[in-house]
């Protein structure tokens, strides 16, 4: 397939460790991938689903001890610890390949090691960048076809010396006391063994993209974040971009596949999608700032995933998609989770494997699906696609939005006053806990920029590149922050959400343009109540001012849980943030 040097004295040596039993090359032709198909629903890897309702699908099912990403096994291997930080899991370089090199050792012996050449955004653009994943298992390869650009035209644009970042993924036994997803972004290296879960396997997404990505982006002057990136269209068929950054469990995928409420729709404003989970950005030439999404699928979450919730999402994983661990519908062979009806098949096959009556089942309290199952569906199958997906030079970004799950301290939209000060919303973005995940409810997880578990350096050197690049775009996007989960005394949420979320959108973009007028508080700018659309809404007056209002006390405390979480970082702190702090303590008295 090539002759560059570079990858083949890495395959030379990762043979000789791996020893498989035979190489073989994806060339990214659909003939090589359905024999693949094939061989993994010989071997029960897959499961055919119903071919005539969901054409080009298939089921997969991970070991019960491996179904999400493991924070506490994944490392950055920078050569010394301070690079890393203290977010970070660390290990010195050579004590980290000596360990992994004896778990690889013979791992795919009497296997097939396939080798995916792959390009992060569009082949060629300007913004790409080339990965190679060595795995041992076609679940990965079939995968990294929907969620990356893989084969032949990406080894030519490699060309004979091009650069490439070395993924190694062995599946060996998932052992999860064995497990480690290790980054060494001084090498361009990233070794994952003993998983076979897709957050921890397909190495282009968060291996690459985000932590590998962000280093490089940090060395080479871009950004790598974890955003969505949608287009808004106004009746006047004007599209503006807009990136946003939300921690898990916020409804990111539900947003950037947003449909208007009807009235809007009426008047002919309409979402498009451009990415739904990473955006890699760089200025212009006009000084603006532009955003690619360089994955080329969606990995998202199934459960709650409904008509209602998401129909886009849900429209886009009815043909060639991979559903991992959601439930299987016995009597027609198609698939379900908790949120898609209220319907659960009662010939069902749990997400772990066993016949049930899903009625009894759930009724029981049991849940058919595995609440991390996912899908892996094409971008092009979503309806709302934008027609810039594709484009090499991205999208030019008009706003930035940072989002939280908050029950008080955050009203539901504000705008900071500056770059500088928008640098410091998103550093100090935190999500309260629910009831859905394991611990105490509504602790507060400070996750800077949604980047916690992302950043393939010290967080710290992070917020200072963030700083650097506001110096570098002229045009710089405004910035803002929101909350769709305000909570009433009585516990209930405030804000509609979902479709209604884009009268937020609204306002954000007509800020950016100059339109509207806002109120300037302690923590920056708020709506006039009369400059967000509310009509249809059943919202009363003093809900709008509640939803608007800013709780001096709840803020108070945050400022000093933000003190207490940004201390971890001592000198390297960039001091624009304690600066932002004392401000903040200033404006709040
Ligand atoms: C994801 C995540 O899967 O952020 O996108 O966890
Ligand atoms: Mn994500």
């Amino acid at each position: 397939m090539t002759n560059n040097k570079k990858v083949l004295n890495w395959l030379e040596e990762m043979k000789a460790l791996c020893k498989p039993a035979n190489v073989v090359w994806i060339d990214g032709s659909e003939a090589q991938l359905e024999q693949l198909r094939e061989e993994a629903v010989q071997s029960g890897e897959m499961i055919k689903l119903n071919q005539e309702k969901l054409p080009g699908c298939y089921y997969h099912r991970t070991a019960e001890n491996d179904v999400a990403r493991v924070e506490d096994r994944t490392f950055i291997c920078t050569e010394t610890e301070e690079e890393a930080g203290p977010i970070n899991n660390w290990m010195a370089p050579a004590e980290m390949y000596a360990k992994l090199n004896a778990l690889y050792d013979g791992s795919m012996e009497g296997r097939t090691m396939y080798v995916i050449p792959y390009s992060m955004g569009p082949v060629g653009s300007p913004f790409s960048k080339i990965g190679i994943e060595l795995t041992d298992s076609i679940y990965v390869v079939l995968n990294m076809d929907i969620m990356t650009r893989v084969g032949k035209e990406v080894i030519d644009a490699l060309g004979e010396d091009g650069d490439f970042v070395k993924c190694l993924h062995a599946k060996r036994d998932v052992n999860p006391d064995e497990r480690y997803i290790v980054h060494f972004p001084q090498d361009n290296t990233i070794m994952s063994v003993n998983s076979a879960y897709g957050g921890n396997v397909l190495l282009g997404k968060k291996c690459f993209a985000l932590r590998i990505a962000s280093y490089q982006g940090m060395k080479e002057g871009w950004m790598a974040e974890h955003m969505l990136i949608l287009g808004l269209e106004n009746p006047k068929g004007e599209v503006k971009y807009i990136c946003a950054a939300f921690p898990s469990a916020c409804g990111k995928t539900n947003l950037a596949m947003l449909i208007p409420p009807e009235f809007l729709k009426e008047q002919g404003y309409k979402v498009w999608t451009v990415g739904d989970d990473i955006a890699w950005l760089r200025v212009g030439e006009d000084g603006r700032l532009y955003a690619i999404n360089p994955e080329a699928g969606f990995f998202g979450v199934a459960p709650g995933t409904s008509v209602k919730s998401n129909f886009n999402a849900l429209e886009a994983t009815k043909k060639n998609t991979i559903f991992t661990n959601v439930a299987i519908n016995e009597e027609d062979m198609t698939v379900w989770w908790e949120g898609l009806d209220k319907n659960p098949p009662v010939n069902a096959i749990e997400w772990k494997g066993a016949k049930v009556n899903g009625k009894e089942y759930t009724a029981e309290g049991n849940k058919l699906a595995h609440p991390n199952s996912r899908f892996t569906a094409p971008a092009v199958n979503c309806p709302c696609i934008s027609s810039e997906f594709e484009n090499p030079q991205g999208v030019p970004i008009s706003a930035i939005v940072f989002g939280g799950r908050r029950a008080k301290t955050a009203p539901l939209v504000y705008q900071a006053r500056d770059w500088d000060h928008g640098v410091f919303v998103g550093a100090t973005m935190a999500s309260e806990t629910t009831a859905a995940a394991a611990g105490a409810v509504g602790v507060v997880r400070r996750d800077p920029m949604a980047m916690r578990p992302f950043v393939g350096y010290n967080m710290a050197d992070y917020f200072q590149h963030w700083y650097d690049m506001g110096k570098k775009i002229a045009n710089p996007p405004k910035i803002f922050n929101v909350n769709w989960f305000r909570l009433d005394d009585e516990g209930n949420f405030m804000w509609p959400g979902f479709g209604d979320n884009m009268r937020v959108l609204n306002w954000i973009l007509d800020r950016c343009e100059g339109k509207v007028d806002a109120v300037e508080t302690e923590i920056g700018f708020v709506p006039n109540k009369e400059d967000l659309q509310l009509e249809g809404l059943d919202l009363s007056d003093e809900v709008v001012t509640e939803l608007l209002s800013i709780d001096k006390q709840a803020w108070k405390e945050d400022l000093a849980n933000q003190r207490e979480f940004f201390a971890q970082f001592g000198d390297r702190l960039p001091k624009e943030i304690k600066d932002s702090m004392d401000e903040l303590e200033k404006r709040l008295g």
